[in-house]
């Protein structure tokens, strides 16, 4: 039976069948209506293929967000005494006006619109719509820019085609070996660790990571070695990858016949990496010369029984980040893992949708279907879906680091819509970006929750959650998933896709924004003939439960797997990319400097706006400590649960310390989802990587001073 004839998604036995609002692992769920207004779902893991009815802490807690007592369900707006509620007539009257008094006077591009990689394809796709035919602006990027724009960058420029996993994760169960860079699943993605035991057992379990991260200890079990885990020194990911690329280069393990038949570029990657033998490696990085060796053949013989290599955001989040994920890919095509199965590359897709987020056109040089907005035939294509002349799709925009702190400046945006994220305490340089926010002329946040960015808009709109909404979603895997209704909206709350109609309507625009299930159809046809072509997909076809995996041409079955015969580029190889390293912006060359890491905690979600409303997660992580090794600590006279101070020049920050050996000497780490004084993007610089715009959120040199007293 063809891999996607299989029933993926046995239908809830009661209740609605659905998945979580969180992470892109998008665990299958079971909502059952209660009368319990503080938690109106009861939520049960269901059994799927990515988490086997296993649900981490956060999903299966996410019914309270469902049901807070500060939910907003009521539209506010920003009176002489601060935000008040309101009537939609009046605030979608206010918000009108703002966009046209904004245009009128400093012209289409002054009205931006800012997305999340959370949103369903639905409401990604309607927004790059409302954006580029209603509001005629080039103005719209999104918070996947922050998340997975290194790693898509470097998929394209090697395949052609940037889907997180070109294959179902349950591959992964017949996996020899696993490397791991820079990806901490096993607090990121609990059910994913589930998926690791195969490559455990065969002692091929590598993790590239800065910390003895929880994903780092699953190299060690009490009775044997499941791996190898290797620490570099904060900086160093592309040399260590060169150095694993020259043993498999010098060794002859690499596999000839696919490098020769399958790729561009091996002459050049192959001088590039003569540089890096083990023992230069190692003074570079700091990791043992046998270490290298070993992780090298590791995967190597496994490369025919099933080897795959996986990046995350540790090494993706850097302004080197595009590079370093081009090497670990290089480093699987010289293996021949890409299109073997089992076997391949991928990156751990982060968001809810943060595949699909990525393919519909709210990244701001692109058109649904993955189609660039410079490329004058796929201009054409969706020009004709929308019904509208080329010539009025605007050009490419700004990412989304440029795209904030343009705001309230002169030619920059003016008038900014936020649908799903929380900039002031997730982006890069936040104090800057906050200021930036608070001088716009008008600020709209859509939510549910009053965020610390839905704290400085002119207007709020209440939206739906996810158990109040159809959609779909399209998981790490590339798998187009059902997101549905389970609950009424509560109060004057509207669906997303509503809003867009009405203010596109009161604009005088007659696009067309129905349904979730018109958008879907209506996204199908502009995604035909792209990259990521959905036009063979259906509600009714997604409702049969099949696993659906784009590419899904109209015709086809789906592609679970990709690339088995070739890539979708020109010549249909894949490029090994020339990198040399180069370092990251903000490498630390005093010993009174420490490289400070960002990244998450298990039981908080981003920045954290609705889970550090549960009060159970709170109870567990009620704020952001800095990690830092007993030793630093000890010589900066620290103690553990001691107020620190660490600052740079774009700030200070101010976080309990707590003592953790799994944290180098000359590193800390601060989770980013907490805000006011101990939000850690304040110290972050706004520097990105030239190809992806990629902020560095994983390296940030700064400074420790104590403090007397202890946080109440
Ligand atoms: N609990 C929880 N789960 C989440 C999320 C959440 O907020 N909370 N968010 C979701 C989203 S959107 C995303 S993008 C994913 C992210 O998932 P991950 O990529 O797994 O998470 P991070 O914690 O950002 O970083 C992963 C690891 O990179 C390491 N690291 C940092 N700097 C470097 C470096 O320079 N080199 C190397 N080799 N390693 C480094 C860190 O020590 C950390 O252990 O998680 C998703 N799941
Ligand atoms: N220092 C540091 N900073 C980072 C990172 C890091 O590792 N370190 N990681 C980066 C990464 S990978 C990511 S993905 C970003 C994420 O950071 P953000 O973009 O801030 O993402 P969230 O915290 O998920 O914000 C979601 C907001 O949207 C609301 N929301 C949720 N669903 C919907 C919806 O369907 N519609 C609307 N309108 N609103 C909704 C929520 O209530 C919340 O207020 O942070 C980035 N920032
Ligand atoms: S692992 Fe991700 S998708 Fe699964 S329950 Fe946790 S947050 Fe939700
Ligand atoms: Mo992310």
């Amino acid at each position: 039976m063809s891999e996607s004839l299989i029933t993926q998604e046995p239908p809830a036995s009661h209740g609605v069948a659905s998945h979580c609002p969180y992470c892109a692992l998008q665990c299958a769920m079971t909502l059952t209506p209660n009368s319990d207004a503080s938690e109106p779902v009861t939520v049960t893991g269901r059994e799927f293929p990515t988490n086997r009815g296993g649900l981490c802490r956060k999903g299966s807690s996410a019914a309270k967000v469902l049901g807070l007592g500060d939910r907003i369900t009521q539209p506010m707006i920003r009176t002489a005494h601060g935000l008040e509620p309101t009537t939609w007539d009046h605030a979608l009257t206010a918000i009108t006006e703002a966009i046209r008094g904004t245009q009128r006077e400093h012209g289409r591009d002054a009205v931006g619109i800012f997305g999340a990689g959370g949103l369903t394809n639905e409401k990604a796709y309607a927004l790059g719509k409302f954006a580029r035919a209603v509001l005629r602006t080039s103005r719209i990027d999104y918070n996947g820019r922050f998340c997975m724009s290194s790693a898509a960058a470097a998929g394209n420029r090697a395949f052609g085609l940037d889907r997180g996993l070109p294959f179902p994760l349950t591959d992964l169960d017949r996996a020899h070996a696993v490397l791991l860079i820079g990806s901490n699943v096993a607090d990121t993605m609990p059910p994913f660790v589930q998926h690791l035991a195969s490559a455990r057992e065969h002692g091929g379990l590598f993790v590239i990571d800065l910390r003895e991260s929880a994903t780092a200890d699953l190299t060690r079990s009490e009775e044997r070695e499941c791996g190898i885990h290797l620490a570099p020194t904060p900086g160093t990911d592309q040399e260590l990858l060169l150095g694993l690329i020259h043993v498999v280069i010098a060794e002859g393990l690499y596999d000839a016949a696919y490098v020769a038949s399958r790729t561009n570029g091996f002459a050049r990657l192959k001088r590039t990496a003569q540089r890096y033998w083990p023992e230069h490696v190692q003074s570079l990085t700091g990791v043992p010369a046998a270490k290298i060796r070993a992780v090298a053949r590791g995967l190597a013989t496994a490369k025919d029984r099933g080897a795959f290599v996986l990046t995350g955001r540790g090494v993706e989040q850097h302004t080197n980040g595009s590079d370093t994920t081009s090497l670990a890919i290089n480093l699987a095509l010289l293996l021949g893992l890409p299109g073997r199965e089992p076997g391949g590359y991928g990156t751990v897709t982060g968001q809810g949708n943060g595949q699909g987020g990525r393919e519909h056109g709210q990244k701001c040089d692109q058109l649904p279907g993955y189609r660039s907005i410079n490329d004058p035939q796929a201009r054409a294509h969706v020009a004709s879906v929308w019904g509208i002349d080329e010539q009025d799709i605007p050009g490419p925009g700004i990412d989304a680091t440029q795209l904030l702190l343009s705001c309230g400046t002169d030619h920059g945006v003016r008038t900014l819509m936020i649908h799903g994220s929380n900039p002031v305490v997730s982006a890069p340089n936040a104090t800057r970006v906050t200021r930036a926010l608070a001088d716009l002329d008008f600020l709209v946040v859509s939510d549910f929750v009053l965020s610390e960015t839905a704290q400085l808009a002119h207007v709020i709109l209440p939206v739906a959650q996810w158990a109040e909404e159809e959609g779909t979603m399209t998981n790490l895997e590339g798998r187009v998933i059902r997101r549905r209704r389970a609950l009424p909206l509560p109060g004057a709350a509207r669906d997303e896709l509503a809003v867009l109609a009405e203010l596109s309507t009161r604009l005088g625009s007659t696009m067309f924004f129905g349904t979730a299930e018109q958008m879907f159809e209506e996204l199908t046809r502009a995604s035909a003939g792209g990259r990521a072509d959905y036009s063979g997909l259906s509600y009714d076809l997604l409702d049969q439960e099949r696993a659906c995996y784009w590419p899904y041409p109209a015709g086809s079955a789906g592609t679970p797997r990709l690339f088995r015969d070739s890539f979708p580029t020109a010549d249909g190889r894949a490029t090994l990319a020339d990198v040399s390293p180069r370092a990251i912006a903000e490498r630390i060359f005093d010993g009174a400097e420490l490289t400070l890491i960002t990244g998450r905690l298990l039981g908080h979600y981003q920045s954290g706006a609705q889970t550090r409303r549960v009060p159970e997660l709170l109870a567990s992580d009620p704020d952001g400590r800095v990690e830092i090794n007993p030793e630093t600590a000890h010589l900066y006279g620290v103690v553990e649960g001691q107020l620190l101070t660490l600052h740079n020049e774009r700030g200070t920050v101010q976080a309990r310390a707590r003592l953790s050996r799994q944290i180098r000497r000359d590193t800390l780490f601060m989770p980013f989802h907490f805000a006011g004084s101990n939000s850690v993007n304040r110290l972050v610089s706004s520097a990105t990587d030239p190809l992806s715009k990629m902020p560095e959120f994983k390296a940030t040199r700064v400074w420790v001073s104590q403090e007397e007293q202890c946080v109440a």
